[in-house]
């Protein structure tokens, strides 16, 4: 399908991670995250590979922005890592990760690529964890003191901020069955951390509304239609179970203004008169994440049955050779905008490959990924055509990185990093292409 088929203004762009990316973890005055402590547990990432290193972008980052320009990249999503900005989570501020992300948001700007900042994508400081982290409900206040600290300082030059990146995944992987950091397994802990995140989303929008005048506000969120893996009662209401949890607990709270009926009453113990109305603040559009759809099997723990089930059959796309669900994207796409009313950006899409290597010839031909995002773009362009207000497009990732449990096997990126020789970079043939689709 051809790029006339997006509308005039269409945003194109990427997205990365702090944590993900950045390394430098020991420099500039930065603190431990729970991700720094999860990922030196024995057996929580390959080799236990670490973002100490990552791709070395808070080095080299000005290399990184003139590779976006040759994309032709017109927005660039990063998130700022709490704590460079605080090394203890609250209290002091520490200048010299303000300075970083200064840096790099004046170089974007310069390069003429509108910076899309996400204040939270999972590393909270380990110094807050020791306080209980987002179970302790103060951590909406700690949230809040540090936005206004990143909106201060940066809110002259940046317009866009996203106030977290998939709850969901960061709620329940971390607090419900304990796969992620910082490893928790137990279900009021995870009721917990979710009603206070939903508490310092609401906080984050008033204080970045309050110091960045005509802010474009959002939040990203993961939403994936779940299926049975087998149609049988018990696998239908895992699924049901797990699809109000991994899809709406955050959303509907925060452009709806209420829990989903189905578990309002397990939050119940927790909400206290007025929390709602502070969840739910205006926003400006709806961050949309989605990957593939998801399949379920029923299992003790309600909140691990996403994990691990086969899909029920292969529909594989005829250039990809594997399972890709490009009209899963498209039926996403109408469901999230009947659901919550509200202009969307895809914040994330793209798919990642253990087996990619640089050939002969210098290339990095992903072909997978060239047809995966040739396929959900056109799904996209689809939806757009059906009337659905989707405005703009960040594929993930940029560049290759530390895919969290995955480690640095599973890449990600358009652009190839060489960690073995100096960290070199590769567009890959997908970037290619993609600067070719912002081209048209
Ligand atoms: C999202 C995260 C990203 C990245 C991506 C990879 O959930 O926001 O940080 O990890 O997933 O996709 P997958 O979930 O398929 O590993």
């Amino acid at each position: 399908m051809a790029n006339g088929k997006f509308p005039p203004g269409f945003l194109w762009g990427s997205s990365s991670a702090a944590y993900q990316i950045e390394g430098g973890a020991g420099e500039g005055g930065r603190g431990p995250s729970i991700w720094d402590r999860h990922c030196r547990i024995a057996g929580k990432t390959p080799n236990g590979e670490t973002g100490d290193v990552a791709a070395d972008h808070f080095h080299r980052w000005a290399e990184d922005i003139g590779l976006m320009t040759e994309i032709g990249l017109q927005a660039y999503r990063f998130s700022v890592a709490w704590p460079r900005v605080m090394p203890r989570g609250r209290g002091a501020v520490n200048p010299e990760g303000l300075d970083f992300y200064e840096r790099l948001v004046d170089g974007l700007l310069a390069a003429g690529i509108e910076p899309w900042l996400c204040l939270y994508h999972w590393d909270l400081p380990l110094a807050l964890n020791d306080l209980g982290g987002w179970a302790n409900r103060d951590s909406a206040g700690w949230f809040a003191d540090y936005v206004t600290v990143v909106a201060r300082r940066l809110g002259d030059r940046v317009r866009h901020f996203a106030t977290f990146n998939e709850q969901s995944v960061s709620t329940i992987f971390g607090y419900a069955y304990g796969g992620n950091a910082p490893m928790v397994a137990d279900y009021p802990t995870y009721l917990k951390a979710v009603h206070h995140q939903n508490l310092a989303h609401g906080a984050a929008v008033d204080v970045v509304r309050a110091h960045v005048p005509g802010a474009s506000i959002g939040v990203v969120h993961n939403r994936q239609p779940c299926h049975p893996e087998t149609d049988t009662a018990e696998n239908r209401a895992a699924t049901a179970t797990f699809s109000t949890h991994w899809n709406e607990v955050f959303p509907d709270p925060q452009v709806l203004g209420h829990y989903p009926a189905a578990v309002a009453g397990d939050f119940e113990p927790y909400v206290q008169a007025g929390d709602l109305a502070r969840i739910c603040r205006p926003l400006d559009w709806f961050g949309l994440n989605h990957y593939g759809p998801m399949f379920i099997r029923a299992e003790p723990n309600p909140l691990k049955c996403g994990f691990g089930a086969n899909p029920p059959e292969d529909p594989p796309h005829p250039d990809v050779g594997w399972a890709i669900y490009p009209q899963a994207f498209r039926q996403e796409l109408h469901d999230t905008a009947d659901r919550y009313r509200l202009p969307i950006y895809v914040t994330e899409n793209g798919c990642g490959n253990w087996e990619e290597t640089v050939a002969a010839d210098g290339r990095v031909v992903d072909k997978h990924r060239l047809s995966f995002l040739a396929a959900y773009t056109d799904a996209m362009a689809q939806a757009i055509a059906d009337g659905v207000d989707v405005r703009g497009y960040f594929v993930w990732s940029l560049m290759d990185c530390f895919e969290w449990g995955s480690g640095y096997g599973n890449r990600f990126g358009v652009i190839y990093v060489d960690y073995a020789d100096q960290q070199r970079r590769i567009l890959k043939e997908s970037a290619k292409w993609y600067a070719g689709l912002i081209r048209g």
